[in-house]
């Protein structure tokens, strides 16, 4: 199974800045988790801090699943709402905090609702649960 985990703006700087909201592992030690605790599974990972990247990684995506983390894209983009409508490939939404228990501002999502769904305040974790929904998905 192909997966692209796609992350947007500024989570470059995860395990840099904000541990205390964000944890200390970096984006890449995300990515090694994954590698290593999903050998079936055939990843790809992208980071952009444009909200264009993102379309365009979406829209050309070769892939039976995208976990998306959005960042600031998730509270305020349409595009990138009407992009994940315009695909086949089901996106599932991550958030490393909990955007509920936040500021008022990041309650709302503008991408959920076109999402599979999403996972939220479980911590990087939250990203290895959306592989193991996608690899569910697939043997059912
Ligand atoms: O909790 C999440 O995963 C978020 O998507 C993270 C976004 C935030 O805008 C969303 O509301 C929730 C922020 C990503 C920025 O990440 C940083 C990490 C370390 C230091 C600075 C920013």
């Amino acid at each position: 199974m192909r997966l692209l985990i796609l992350n947007g703006p500024n989570l470059n700087m995860l395990g840099k800045r904000e541990p205390g909201i964000y944890g200390s592992a970096t984006l890449s030690d995300i990515e090694a988790s994954l590698r290593n605790r999903f050998p079936q599974v055939d990843f790809t990972f992208v980071q952009s801090n444009h909200e264009g990247e993102l379309i365009d990684a979406l829209q050309t995506a070769q892939v039976e699943g995208v976990v998306l983390n959005g960042a600031g894209f998730t509270h305020t983009s349409v595009a990138l709402r009407d992009a994940i409508a315009s695909i086949d490939t089901p996106v599932v939404e991550v958030h490393i905090s909990n955007i509920h228990a936040r500021e008022s501002f990041r309650h709302a999502s503008l991408t959920a609702a076109v999402c599979v769904g999403a996972i939220t305040g479980l911590g990087t974790e939250g990203y290895a649960l959306a592989v193991r929904y996608f690899l569910s998905r697939a043997s059912s």
